[in-house]
């Protein structure tokens, strides 16, 4: 578990929220007054107290604590509060007395960009890659976040939304100026406005709202009285949402960013605010219908401040992941010196990124580095062993028959003290291979010679090892595709429930019950002698395939983590699966997803081709098995770890294990209405 704090300084108050990264969650939370002034000491002390009783109620220890992020008003720089007003502050050095006291890593960012930093990374801006949040409070605030970093600008205080100018004769603002957006959008502009139109229409509803009181009026009475149809109302109403629309819509045309954020105490007001907002900016703002900005409310109104802070470690490192990824690279000898890293394919276990260096030259040179994920491959050594063993094997067996290894094998480049992996300071293992130029992957057929070339390829691999001692390998997970074991896994996660998944998945679970039988299907012919072990790839989807981008052929065989001894069959199988049908892998909409009998008959070619008469008489006829085992263990797989809490697969939104289980069950089912078609086309190509 990974907690740290975030505080929220304010003017009043000085909140302190122990976080749960992982949960993603305020655990607990304290505040005392902030008696501004006082001095940074002081504060900082009263800060401190609260952490240690915060994590002594919660029994953990300070130096457990991953850091401490605190949101202060004002401009904010490396640590130190450059001046805030409203604490009566300048040039103090907050970041350095809170870590002093706790020792815990501490950062400090200005509150507005910690709001926008929790809405961008936990709130209504997730997944998004740009968020630009407006707060609508006592002022107008905003925050930038880019690239999952705030934009704080040469001075850190970019973002001052709420003084741009939108009239330049308009209202007089706070800050001298004339016309900012923060004279016509705050709270007390509304208040403002709402109350010299009491003072125009003596009967207007907010005159009752108020009960006479035109002091008590508030930024909430005037959406209550113009959704009563009050006339007076609805021009202050209007008129805050016309004003708002406006400086949302620069913002949009400035920026195009993913997401607009509103937040603040006026948001409060959800859909009565956000639509009539939406239907102006559809007038205003640049974008075509397909590539709007979404305009949200923020997800945290009082506990911005906290998570936002909490979270500004997170950035840190993320910075730091950059300078590390660099590190690596250096451990390795590349030629020339690191440029860039990306991220890279589509592979849901490992950590992979395209790494871009420069040499002397000038010229560029590319390789692929790898995180090894650890929670999955329990022993990177022993991997890394089957892995440099494998490709050499490889190697020498293409230049045997007159092949190109630099373009059809892997090649792992070796660390500086010659080891094929590196580990860091943390424990974490990477590999660097070089990137086969010219190259691409497919997640879906594109061409029926592409799926028949793929089957050759994954044929030919596995006979090429076919000769390869099995017994050296490494079992790098074990009981890697024994379904009934994966069966029993599900059933433990049924039985579990982590996260009380179980109640929208009655029906998937009874489809996986269902064929408890039939998932021991290969495991009884392998105990019967009916079906060998092989050294096998055990991971043949389409996209583990490199093809040539020139001449459109298939080139390398990739992912090599799970080369194990193996059934033939299921390598044959898990690229059925993957190629052989109409949809993605993870497509939601079910009734795109259909078993395709004409890829499937293409494969069957190209893989017995491929395999060069290696497989037996009872491997043909379990074929077809294999695909519809492979098809509902990796189903079964995706379920197991929807109810488990999406901790085995990376998943990019909601849901996605389960729309996975989903479409892999729909294949099932279909491939066993198949079965007679599917085997009569293995007969076919095997001449039996
Ligand atoms: C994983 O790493 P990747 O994305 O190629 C998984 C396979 C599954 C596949 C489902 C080590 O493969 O077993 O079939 O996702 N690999 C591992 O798409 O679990
Ligand atoms: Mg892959």
């Amino acid at each position: 578990m990974r907690y740290c704090i975030g505080i929220d300084l304010g003017g009043t108050n000085i909140a302190v929220g122990l976080v749960d990264l992982d949960g993603k969650r305020i655990l607990d939370k304290r505040s005392t007054k902030t008696l501004a002034p006082r001095s940074v000491d002081e504060i900082a002390a009263d800060m401190v107290r609260l952490v240690n009783q915060l994590c002594e109620k919660q029994g953990i220890k300070l130096y457990n604590l991953e850091w401490i992020g605190v949101a202060t008003p004002g401009v904010v720089k490396d640590g130190i509060v450059i001046t805030a007003p409203n604490l009566g502050w300048v040039n103090e050095p907050l970041g350095e007395v809170v870590y002093s006291l706790t020792g815990r890593p501490t950062f400090v960012a200005n509150d507005a960009n910690c709001a926008a930093y929790a809405e961008a990374i936990w709130g209504c801006g997730v997944g998004a890659s740009s968020l630009v949040a407006v707060t609508l409070g006592t002022g107008v605030g905003g925050g930038i976040v880019v690239g999952g970093q705030v934009w704080e600008g040469i001075n850190g205080f970019a973002a001052e939304i709420g003084h741009m100018v939108i009239d330049s004769d308009g209202r007089q603002c706070g800050c001298g100026k004339r016309g900012c957006l923060e004279a016509y959008c705050s709270a007390s502009a509304l208040v403002k406005e709402a109350r010299r139109m009491m003072q125009l229409y003596p009967d207007s509803q907010m005159w009752q709202l108020t009960g006479g009181d035109i002091n008590r009026m508030n930024g909430y009475y005037p959406f209550v009285a113009s959704r009563a149809g009050d006339v007076a109302a609805m021009q202050v109403v209007n008129d805050f949402v016309n004003y708002l629309a406006i400086g949302i819509s620069n913002i949009i045309n400035v920026f195009q960013p993913e997401v607009v954020c509103v937040g603040g105490g006026i948001s409060g007001e959800g859909d009565n605010l956000l639509i009539p907002l939406r239907n102006r900016l559809k007038y205003i703002s640049f974008g075509t219908d397909n590539s709007r900005t979404r305009v949200e409310i923020a997800k945290y109104r009082n506990d911005a401040g906290i998570i936002g802070a909490g979270l500004l470690g997170l950035m840190k490192e993320e910075l730091q992941l950059k300078s590390v990824v660099e590190l690596i690279v250096e451990k390795f000898k590349v030629e020339g010196a690191f440029v860039s890293a990306q991220p890279f394919g589509n592979g849901h276990i490992n950590d992979t990124r395209l790494i871009k260096c420069k040499r002397p030259d000038g010229s560029f040179i590319e390789y692929v580095l790898q995180k090894i994920n650890k929670s999955v491959f329990k022993n990177p050594p022993e991997l890394m062993e089957n892995y440099a063993a494998v490709t050499s094997y490889i190697r020498a067996e293409i230049e045997k028959n007159g092949g190109d290894p630099e373009r059809e094998v892997l090649n792992l480049i070796k660390s500086q003290d010659g080891k094929d992996y590196v580990m860091d300071n943390r424990g974490e293992y990477w590999r660097l291979l070089t990137y086969v130029t010219d190259s691409l992957s497919y997640d879906k057929v594109e061409r029926p010679e592409q799926f028949y070339d793929s089957a050759v390829a994954f044929g030919n691999f596995q006979y090429m090892l076919r000769n390869y001692p099995a017994d050296t390998l490494h079992e790098t997970i074990k009981n890697f595709h024994n379904t009934p074991d994966r069966f029993k896994q599900l059933m433990d996660a049924v039985r579990l429930d982590a996260c009380g998944r179980l109640k929208e998945v009655a029906a998937e679970v009874e489809f996986a019950k269902a064929r408890e039988a039939f998932a021991d299907t290969l495991e009884a012919a392998h105990r019967e002698g009916r079906l060998p072990l092989r050294v096998t790839h055990n991971d043949t989807k389409l996209n583990n395939i490199l093809f040539d981008k020139n001449t459109g052929k298939s080139l390398c065989v990739v992912d090599l983590d799970t080369i194990m001894p193996g059934y033939s069959v299921n390598d044959f199988g898990d690229s059925i699966r993957f190629g052989a049908t109409t949809a993605l892998e993870d497509e939601a909409d079910l009734s795109l997803v259909n078993f395709d009998i004409e890829l499937y008959e293409i494969y069957t070619k190209g893989f017995i081709e491929g395999t060069k008469g290696g497989l037996t008489d009872s491997e043909l006829e379990l074929l077809p098995i294999g695909a519809i085992m492979m098809t509902y263990e990796v189903g079964i797989r995706f379920l197991a770890d929807y109810l488990n809490g999406d901790v085995y697969f990376k998943t990019h939104r909601p849901g996605h294990n389960l729309d996975r289980a989903r479409n892999q069950f729909k294949l099932v089912a279909d491939m066993e209405k198949a079965l007679p078609e599917m085997q009569r086309i293995v007969r076919k190509y095997a001449n039996k």
